[in-house]
C-alpha cells in the first residue's frame, strides 16, 4: 500500500512540473503585446494642431506625479495647455497647479514664497517669477490655459501646492 501511494505522488509531481512548463510560453508571449500597446497613448500627450498651437495634455491623480516630465516647444510657439486631476481627494488636501517659471527663479525659493501664500492659491500675490500658471484642481477637475513658449532655454515647472514641487516637476524646453 505505502508502495503504490509512493508512486502516485511521484506521478503527480512529475505531471505537474510538466505542465506547468508548457503553460510558460504562451504567458512570455503575452506580455510583449502589453508593453507594446502602453507605449503607444504617451506620444500624444502634447500635440501640434493643424493651426501650429501645441496641445499639451497634463495629467495628475491623487499621487504627486505629471504625466509629463519634458516639454519640448519651438520659440514663439502657442501653447494650450490643459491640467487634469484624476484622483478623488479635495483641492485643500491634494491640490495641483503648473507653474512655469521664468529663468533664473529657483524652485525651492519660489516654492517656499507660494506656500506661504495660501490664500492666493499658492501663488505669491504680484510675483514677476512666473510666465504662466493654472489656477489649484482637486480631483476631478480640469482647466485649460493658453500662452506663448518664450526665448530659446530651458525653464522649470513646478506644482506650487506645499512640498509638492519635489515630485512634481519638470522642464520646458524652447529650442
Ligand atoms: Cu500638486
Amino acid at each position: 500500500m505505502k508502495h503504490i501511494l509512493t508512486a502516485i505522488v511521484c506521478i503527480t509531481f512529475f505531471v505537474s512540473c510538466g505542465k506547468s512548463k508548457e503553460e510558460k510560453v504562451p504567458v512570455k508571449a503575452k506580455k510583449t503585446t502589453v508593453i507594446k500597446t502602453k507605449k503607444a497613448p504617451k506620444k500624444e500627450m502634447v500635440v501640434v494642431d493643424a493651426d501650429g498651437i501645441v496641445n499639451v495634455n497634463m495629467i495628475t491623480s491623487d499621487r504627486m506625479k505629471f504625466n509629463l516630465r519634458k516639454i519640448t516647444v519651438k520659440a514663439g510657439q502657442k501653447i494650450k495647455l490643459t491640467l487634469t486631476h484624476t484622483g478623488k481627494l479635495d483641492k485643500r488636501v491634494m491640490g495641483h497647479n503648473v507653474v512655469f517659471l521664468k529663468q533664473g527663479v529657483k524652485t525651492s525659493v519660489f516654492a517656499s514664497k507660494a506656500a506661504a501664500a495660501k490664500e492666493n492659491d499658492y501663488i505669491p500675490e504680484g510675483t514677476s517669477a512666473v510666465i504662466a500658471y493654472t489656477k489649484m484642481l482637486g480631483g476631478g477637475e480640469t482647466t485649460t490655459i493658453a500662452f506663448t513658449a518664450p526665448a530659446a532655454g530651458t525653464y522649470d515647472y513646478i506644482c506650487s501646492f506645499p512640498a509638492h514641487y519635489a515630485m512634481m516637476k519638470g522642464k520646458l524646453i524652447v529650442e
